[in-house]
C-alpha cells in the first residue's frame, strides 16, 4: 500500500476516535421515528454523519458517500466510495444502553478496501484492510472454530419488519436447540465484528441495510468468516436489503438455518 493511502486510513481512524465523542457526551436526545415507533433517529445520528462526511471529503476528493441518515445515495462502485452508519444500535444508544458503533466502510470500484467498526463504550476498534489481518485495538482477531454446541448464536429481530417476525423466531427456535446460548444485543455491526473476533459462533438477521455490514463485512472476512444470506450465497455490497448469517462455513452449515429456497 502507498504511503498516501497508508496516511489517509490512519488519519480516518482518527476521525473516527474523534467523532465518537459527539455518541459519548450526548444528552437532551431529540428523537425522531422514521418508517416506525421500532425505526428511531437522533440529532446525534445526524452530527456524526455530517462530521464524517466533511472529514472523508477532505481526506478523499471527489468520495461517493451512501450513509444511513443521508437521502441521496451515492454510486457503489464509484472509483471511492464510503458505505457510513454514523450510529449503529441507535435503539441501544436511545436507552443508554452502549453496545452502539460507528462503521465506516471505504469500497474502490465496488470492491471492500477498508472497514472500521468503532464501539466508543467499550473503546474498541475493529478494523481491515483487504488482503491483511483483521484487527481489535491493534490485534489480530480471528473467528472461532468451536462447533455450535459451545458457541453462542446472535440475531437481529428486524422490528420494523414485522413480516420477517415468525421467519427470524422459527430460525432461532431451529438454532437454539443446537447451540450453547443466544444473545440480542442490537447492532447488526458489532454483532458480526462479535463473530469476526471469535466471541460469538455465529450471527443473523432476516434483513439489513448495506451500511449495517458494509464494514463488518471486510473485517469478518479477513478473519476468516463468511457472510452469506438465508440463501447461503455469498453478500456482496449492494443497496437493496439482504438477509445475512456470519460465521465460518462449518458453524453455519451445522445451524441448518441456511434454504437453498428461499
Ligand atoms: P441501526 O441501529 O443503525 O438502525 C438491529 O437489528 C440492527 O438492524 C441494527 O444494526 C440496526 O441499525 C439495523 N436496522 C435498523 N433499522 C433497520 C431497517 N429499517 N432495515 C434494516 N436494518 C435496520
Ligand atoms: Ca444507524
Amino acid at each position: 500500500m502507498s504511503e498516501s493511502l497508508f496516511f489517509t486510513i490512519s488519519s480516518l481512524r482518527h476521525t473516527i476516535l474523534s467523532t465518537s465523542k459527539i455518541i459519548l457526551s450526548a444528552a437532551d436526545l431529540q428523537i425522531t421515528e422514521k418508517t416506525s415507533a421500532k425505526d428511531l433517529v437522533t440529532q446525534y445520528d445526524r452530527q456524526v454523519q455530517e462530521r464524517l462526511i466533511a472529514a472523508i471529503s477532505e481526506l478523499v476528493p471527489g468520495a461517493e458517500f451512501v450513509s444511513e441518515e443521508s437521502a441521496e445515495k451515492g454510486n457503489i462502485k464509484a472509483d471511492d466510495t464510503f458505505i457510513i452508519d454514523p450510529i449503529d444500535g441507535t435503539t441501544n444508544f436511545i436507552h443508554q444502553m452502549g453496545n452502539c458503533a460507528i462503521s465506516v466502510a471505504w469500497y474502490k470500484h465496488g470492491e471492500p478496501f477498508y472497514g472500521a467498526v468503532y464501539d466508543p463504550n467499550a473503546d474498541e476498534f475493529f478494523e481491515a484492510k483487504a488482503g491483511e489481518d483483521a484487527l481489535l485495538n491493534g490485534k489480530p482477531i480471528h473467528v472461532s472454530d468451536a462447533p455450535l454446541g459451545n458457541s453462542i448464536v446472535l440475531f437481529g429481530t428486524a422490528p420494523y419488519n414485522p413480516e420477517l417476525t415468525d421467519l427470524t423466531f422459527e430460525l432461532l427456535r431451529k438454532v437454539f436447540g443446537k447451540c450453547q446460548d443466544i444473545r440480542r444485543m442490537g447492532s447488526a455491526a458489532l454483532d458480526i465484528c462479535h463473530v469476526a473476533c471469535g466471541r460469538a459462533g455465529l450471527y443473523f438477521e432476516a434483513t439489513l441495510s448495506p451500511w449495517d455490514y458494509a464494514a463488518a463485512a471486510l473485517i469478518l472476512k479477513e478473519s476468516g468468516g463468511s457472510l452469506v444470506n438465508l440463501s447461503g450465497q455469498e453478500v456482496r455490497l449492494s443497496l437493496e436489503k439482504t438477509s445475512v448469517v456470519a460465521g465460518n462455513m462449518n458453524i453455519i452449515a451445522e445451524s441448518g438455518i441456511i434454504s437453498k429456497q428461499k
